[in-house]
């Protein structure tokens, strides 16, 4: 087996030079040999610009071919890739950039300005742009570039990637992902959901997450099956786009927004043989709601950023509602104790570990945050609390970590808050996930304020620069006082209970 997928893409294209690997909005299709060609050409312009093996390329720009195709060239010349969410603002990308110190930056066209100053601040040696028309001069460079050009020969332990999660702390930590994690992953996840070389797979996910990138793209790669690549999750497109594929992949919103058109329907998936969610929890309702209506059960599967893909619900058997599944072949599985680690007896409710080919090397330049989450054993600790059922079916019932999961982005409360106590007239705040129909929990700040003039206006304007809009609370609730327990410590569960209802009476 291949223990990368540069050299399986490679493959594919050698082998199956005119199988389709991209089909397009404007009705073009690129073969896998057009977009093999065109990684040569993107890799001989970043070996221009001087990127060597183990240098960052940190990329943030808008979905498309060559974007998409940046991924597999940074493969190709042993460089990390470092994908960004296209709604950070420049405050945020500047954590990224000092803390990984690419040796590239590749950003929007429409940033330049903001993004110069702030490379040439940092002291980010090269930039390229792109735009979300594919033009800059990453596509200007590219095209300059001939095709041939030698892949980097990397080891399964190599990096390959760095993914930045947030953490409880607020303080982002940058995910270690080698060639050996993204190749193992996708080889059991092309094997245990049947993917084959007649599959198109719809692709309306983000490609800055595991999700869009890893997931979608390398279970393709390694099937050499193809891609109808959306920028965006459009319900519309995604409609026109099903007839003609074989299998779809979302998070839960997708799956609620889709069941709310009239014109999703039995006959119009009559072709997809395969649903998958993950990102967030899909709940049981909507996976009744949607078996109903289309006769598919939706195939749920949990996962990380920091370990891949850990559990599915099978292909064939059972695909249970509100369960995960099983633990996927080669990755083990484990119930602990959330305090002391010792492992707990089947049916228990504990913290879920996980060891395998799939769980990342570590957290970049943080030896001790790394060695507080990834045991000795191998076994990663993964913040998420859960059980196993006595068929082995593996179920998630909370989070340890104080973490919102919203249209299947992650808002980590600390951050937020940190900006928000920072505001003059916030004595103190707590942001907490409710129940939000669309996307699943919608962010919530409550405030504690010591100035009786401070509005909502001043709050959301202090964080609209600093934040990303995902991460901004969509409401902002006043208290006088917020609820303590008696060592001080605020109780956001008493907040949730109350407001339970807010988004939920809204879209009644
Ligand atoms: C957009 N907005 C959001 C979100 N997305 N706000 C909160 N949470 C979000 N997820 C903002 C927009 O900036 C906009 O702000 C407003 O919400 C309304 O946008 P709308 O048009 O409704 O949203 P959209 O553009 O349609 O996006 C919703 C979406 C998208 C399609 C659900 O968020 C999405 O594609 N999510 C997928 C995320 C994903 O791939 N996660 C995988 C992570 P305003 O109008 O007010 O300016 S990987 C992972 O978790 C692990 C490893 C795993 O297991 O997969
Ligand atoms: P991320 O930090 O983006 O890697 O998010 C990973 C987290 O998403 C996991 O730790 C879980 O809390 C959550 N998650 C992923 N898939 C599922 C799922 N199918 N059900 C419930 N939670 C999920």
């Amino acid at each position: 087996m291949k223990r990368a997928i540069f050299p399986i893409f490679q493959d594919r294209a050698r082998r199956s030079p005119d199988a389709p690997f991209l089909h397009l909005e404007d009705g073009t299709t690129l073969s896998y040999r057009a977009a093999f060609d065109r990684t040569g050409q993107i890799a001989n312009l970043f070996l221009a610009r001087g990127v060597k093996p183990g240098d960052r390329i940190a990329i943030q720009a808008e979905k498309g071919v060559d974007t998409l195709l940046t991924y597999l060239a940074s493969l190709r010349i042993g460089a990390v890739y470092l994908p960004l969410n296209t709604a950070y603002t420049a405050a945020e990308i500047r954590f990224f950039l000092g803390d990984a110190r690419p040796a590239l930056f590749l950003h929007r066209a429409e940033d330049e300005a903001e993004m110069a100053a702030l490379c040439a601040e940092l002291g980010v040696p090269e930039r390229l742009t792109l735009g979300a028309d594919g033009r800059g001069t990453l596509a200007d460079g590219a095209d300059a570039q001939p095709a041939p050009a030698d892949a980097h020969d990397a080891h399964p332990d190599d990096l390959a990637a760095i993914l930045y999660t947030s953490g409880t702390t607020g303080r982002s930590k940058g995910a270690m992902l080698t060639h050996g994690n993204l190749a193992s992953n996708a080889a059991t996840l092309a094997d245990y959901w049947r993917f084959t070389a007649s599959d198109v797979l719809l692709h309306a996910l983000p490609i800055f997450h595991t999700h869009g990138l890893f997931v979608a793209t390398n279970t393709t790669i390694v099937a050499g099956s193809a891609i109808r690549l959306l920028p965006r999750f459009d319900a519309g497109k995604v409609l026109q786009a099903l007839p003609g594929v074989t299998v779809m992949m979302g998070v839960p919103t997708f799956y609620t927004r889709l069941l709310s058109e009239p014109a999703f329907t039995h006959a119009l998936v009559a072709h997809v043989r395969l649903f998958v969610s993950g990102s967030a929890p899909l709940s049981a309702e909507t996976h009744k709601a949607f078996q109903v209506r289309t006769g598919h059960a939706i195939l749920e599967r949990y996962g990380m950023t920091e370990t891949n893909m850990n559990t599915s619900n099978p292909y064939d058997g059972d695909r249970v509602p509100g369960s995960v599944g099983f633990p996927l072949p080669g990755i083990e599985l484990q119930i602990t104790d959330p305090e002391t680690g010792a492992e707990l007896p089947q049916g228990s409710v504990g913290m879920i570990e996980v060891r395998g080919p799939n769980v990342f090397k570590g957290y970049w330049e943080l030896p001790e945050k790394t060695r507080e989450e990834l045991r000795q054993s191998g076994f990663f600790i993964t913040g998420d609390l859960g059980m196993v059922d006595a068929r082995g079916y593996v179920s998630i019932v909370g989070r340890a970590r104080d973490l919102i999961i919203c249209g299947g982005y992650n808002v980590y409360p600390a951050e937020v808050e940190t900006l928000l106590d920072a505001i003059p007239g916030v004595a103190e705040s707590a942001v907490i996930g409710l129940p939000h129909p669309d996307m699943g929990e919608g962010v919530v700040a409550v405030v504690q304020a010591k100035d009786p003039a401070l509005s909502e206006g001043r709050i959301v304007a202090a964080l609209a620069g600093q934040l990303a809009r995902f991460k901004q609370p969509r409401r902002i609730l006043f208290l006088p006082e917020l609820p303590r327990n008696t060592m001080g410590k605020i109780q956001k569960k008493e907040l949730r209970e109350r407001f339970a209802r807010l988004f939920l009476e809204e879209h009644a």
